[in-house]
């Protein structure tokens, strides 16, 4: 099923000028990046408490504050089939070492920082729901994956859902021939 879900180069991404190796490594593994846009966070601690409320315990969450307000930022919205699976895998584990050792060619383990924590370059959302609220969080838009399209859903005949409807109709005839 296609899907969205939301990307986002950190500030040690966006100074490594990490935006064309992504958009090519995505590019060949279907997926599309269909909106990006270069932002800051400069003094918007709400906005990453927000974003990482499930780490505000932590002993490192200072850092990861200080470090996302470090430089600029670069969100994403990303699109293509099983796209959260998909760019997570692509992105790597969340660790540099532990990406190193496990998924070397991953973006992390590539670009990221062994000794600095939150230095590993990219975020990616870890479910289609958080995908949705991150992508309202940081873009202003609501976007509405295709499998939440039910039946006699205020959406079902939208033009977006007609055209999934179609993709899905010439993949399935690809497949019967
Ligand atoms: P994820 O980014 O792979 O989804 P999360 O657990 O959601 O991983 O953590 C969010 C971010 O917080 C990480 O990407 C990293 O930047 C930072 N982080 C997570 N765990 C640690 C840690 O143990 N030390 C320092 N920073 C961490
Ligand atoms: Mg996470």
């Amino acid at each position: 099923m296609v899907e969205f879900t939301y990307v986002m180069l950190k500030p040690d991404g966006v100074k490594l000028g990490l935006y064309e190796e992504v958009e090519r490594i995505f590019a060949e593994n279907g997926l599309t990046i269909v909106k990006h846009k270069l932002d800051n966070l400069n003094g918007n601690k709400e906005l990453i408490r927000e974003h990482y409320a499930h780490l505000l315990d932590k002993s490192f969450y200072p850092d990861l504050e200080n470090f996302m307000m470090s430089g600029d930022i670069m969100p994403m919205i990303v699109m293509g089939e099983n796209a959260v699976a998909k760019v997570r895998a692509l992105i790597g584990p969340t660790n540099v070492l532990k990406a190193r050792n496990e998924a070397p060619d991953s973006l992390r383990a590539r670009f990221g920082n062994p000794d600095f924590g939150p230095a590993n370059v990219i975020h990616a959302s870890d479910s289609k729901e958080n995908a949705v609220v991150e992508i309202k969080r940081f873009f202003g838009i609501t976007i509405t994956q295709p499998e939440m399209v039910e039946e006699g859903s205020k959406y079902e005949d939208s033009g977006y859902s007609k055209i999934m409807k179609a993709r899905r109709k010439i993949r399935e005839s690809w497949k019967s021939r």
